[in-house]
């Protein structure tokens, strides 16, 4: 998008730093990406401000042209590790000032799918939105959704699949959810490249997700309307 070169970066004031940063999180520079996650700080920006105005807004830009197919798997695993890097510096920080969360999300690949690229870029992107996200990882059955329910008392449960010889496994989770009269209580999202929105309906979830972006999306707006409700509870 931009030609970093040997642009020094602290020579640059906050509004041309920031959109350099987004510049550089398109490019996958992750060393420059961390410079200047560290020269905002130094300016006394908070964390959440420049988790939110320098990573979150990059990598939504990412996604979009992810979306619109303008960049490419290769290109958004860069961009997504220069963001975990950014993240990493800023996530002890964020914890110590408990700047708000979204909200929290499980996030697996399930039983007999080892496809985990786009899971993981869901995870990631979730992350940059401001989500906690634990990541089960691949070829989850059942039982490791309902540990982790557990475990974590998570907002979101979100199921991947690539194959459709394992897309139907994700009805097995939600029903056995609902025998064990805890479906209702969380939000299920479900994506991978063979699903649709008729898929998703049938097996009982909340929302298919197209993308990364519409994940993100999404649970931002469930999360906003379980917010409501508990309000008005
Ligand atoms: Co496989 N594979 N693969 N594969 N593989 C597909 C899926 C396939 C379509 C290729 C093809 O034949 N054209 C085909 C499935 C056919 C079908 O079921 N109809 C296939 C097959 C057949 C297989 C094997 C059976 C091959 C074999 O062994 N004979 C085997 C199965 C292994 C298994 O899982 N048990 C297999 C193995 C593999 C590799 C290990 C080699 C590798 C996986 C590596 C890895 O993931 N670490 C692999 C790959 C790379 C692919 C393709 C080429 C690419 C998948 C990918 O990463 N896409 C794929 C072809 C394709 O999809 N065009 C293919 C990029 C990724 C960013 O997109 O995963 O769609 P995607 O994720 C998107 C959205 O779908 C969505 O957001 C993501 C980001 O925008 N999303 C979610 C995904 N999960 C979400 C969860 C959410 C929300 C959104 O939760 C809320």
């Amino acid at each position: 998008m931009s030609d970093a070169g040997d642009l020094d970066l602290n020579s640059l004031n906050d509004e041309e730093l920031v959109q350099q940063i987004h510049d550089d999180l398109y490019d996958g520079l992750k060393e420059e990406v961390e410079t200047g996650v560290h020269i905002l700080l130094g300016r006394n920006w908070t964390p959440y401000k420049t988790l939110t105005e320098g990573l979150v807004e990059g990598m939504r830009i990412v996604g979009i042209d992810f979306r619109d197919g303008i960049l490419f798997v290769p290109e958004v695993l860069l961009a997504a590790n220069s963001m975990k890097a950014g993240m990493a510096i800023l996530r002890p920080l964020l914890i110590a000032t408990g700047a708000p969360r979204l909200g929290k999300m499980i996030i697996g690949t399930v039983k007999g799918d080892i496809h985990d690229i786009g899971k993981n870029l869901v995870g990631m992107m979730m992350e940059g939105a401001g989500f906690e996200v634990i990541n089960l990882g691949i070829n989850n059955p059942v039982e490791n959704y309902l540990k982790a329910i557990e475990e974590h008392e998570p907002d979101i449960i979100g199921m991947s699949a690539l194959l459709t010889t394992t897309m139907p496994y994700m009805k097995v989770v939600i029903d056995t959810m609902k025998e064990k009269g805890i479906r209702d209580d969380y939000i299920v999202l479900v994506g991978g490249a063979p699903l649709n929105e008729e898929f998703a309906k049938a097996v009982g979830a909340d929302a298919y997700c197209r993308d990364a972006a519409v994940a993100v999306e999404t649970a931002k707006s469930f999360m906003a309307r379980k917010h409501n409700q508990l309000a008005q509870a």
